[in-house]
């Protein structure tokens, strides 16, 4: 069926939201770019008075003077890896890859003090000083990293010149009930929710989030181990259209799900330590950003990090092209997402001689 015949049988969304905004179903796939050593790399020192003593890893790869680009993973306590750097084209771009507070490279590992949002908006503007970086030429996040790309942006808008954003997630709490709490994803993979629900008793259930914080937060290590691991994979085997084996077992990693699990659910049980629910949708706050040319990428089946979320974003900034990727869910490298992506950053490279 072709999407005008569609569109005469769904009028209620045309003509401003065509069901299917980009013809991406039938496009070719799109490889990464190819895999590539940083030319350097460091750490942001600890701020004056951080107890915590957060160090921050950072590395740069591609070209040296090309325009800088910084990524930010997802999670949060994602980290950084090296199949990253392959969504910019290494001779345009000066790549700079971060790895948050707590996870990946930085440490103190998995430390939950003095590790919030506006934490890491100050690395990000700290690391762009110490860079010597004037304003980034490209701010590029997924998931967990599209919100703190928002949350930069708003907060330091004359410093990003491009935006690319993919399964835009918002930490509403619609959003955290929807996928942690028995809010609507339990319905689509009952049979991953059995293993999330498992390390914790059922007159617990109500509220997984707090429950979780207390086994990931507990003087066991045992129990912050296993409670780690179950709730790192949930999300793991939820991420793609298609189930990935050798995916979903990165989550089930036991230092990589420590970190994810704990400080993802220490910024949940924290609502994001934003002042508003759905604070960086919010018309004045998008406002701030809506001059800032920006692409956002997002799939029709992200379970995670469900579309509703991509729209509202979408309507409160309607300037900002919007990549809908019919058959794919949550992941960066599902081929659809993947080929969008590279078109995007392709479209905000310098040219190269
Ligand atoms: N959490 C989704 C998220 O940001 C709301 C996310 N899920 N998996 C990841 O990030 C990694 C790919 C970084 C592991």
């Amino acid at each position: 069926m072709s999407s005008s015949s569609l569109q005469a049988l769904w009028p209620s969304v045309a003509p401003t939201a065509p069901l299917v905004p980009s013809a991406t179903a039938t496009a070719a796939p799109r490889a990464l770019y190819p895999p590539i050593e940083p030319y350097a790399s460091g750490f942001l020192e600890p701020v004056h008075g951080d107890p915590a003593f957060h160090r921050v890893y950072y590395e740069e790869s591609g070209s040296p003077l090309g325009a800088p680009v910084i990524f930010q993973h997802g999670g949060p306590g994602g980290g950084c890896s090296p199949i990253h750097r392959q969504f910019f084209d290494p001779a345009a771009y000066r790549i700079v890859l971060m790895d948050q507070r707590g996870c990946g490279k930085s440490t103190p590992f998995a430390e939950l003090e003095g590790n919030t949002t506006w934490d890491l908006v100050a690395d990000i503007e700290r690391l762009r000083l110490a860079l010597g970086i004037e304003s980034w030429a490209v701010v590029f996040g997924g998931s967990w990293g599209s919100t703190l790309a928002l949350a930069y942006a708003q907060a330091h808008a004359s410093k990003v010149r491009a935006l690319v954003l993919r399964g835009i997630f918002c930490l509403r709490k619609v959003e955290l009930d929807f996928f942690y709490e028995a809010g609507g994803a339990h319905m689509l993979y009952p049979d991953a929710w059995e293993s999330f629900v498992a390390p914790i008793p059922p007159e617990e259930r109500g509220n997984m989030t707090a429950a979780y914080h207390a086994r990931l937060t507990s003087a066991d290590a045992a129990t912050r181990g296993a409670a780690a691991k179950a709730w790192s994979v949930w999300e793991g085997v939820t991420s793609k259209l298609h189930p990935d084996g050798d995916f979903a077992a990165h989550y089930a990693d036991e230092a990589f799900a420590l970190a994810f699990a704990r400080i993802e659910n220490h910024y949940f049980v924290h609502k994001g330590f934003f002042e508003a629910d759905g604070q960086l949708l919010l018309p004045h706050n998008v406002a701030k950003i809506r001059h800032i040319p920006a692409v956002i990428v997002q799939s029709r089946y992200d379970v995670v990090c469900p579309m509703a979320t991509a729209w509202e974003l979408h309507k409160a900034w309607p300037e900002a092209a919007f990549k809908l990727v019919p058959d794919a869910g949550h992941s960066a490298f599902e081929p659809g997402v993947q080929r969008e992506l590279l078109n995007a950053t392709d479209s905000f490279r310098p040219a190269t001689a």
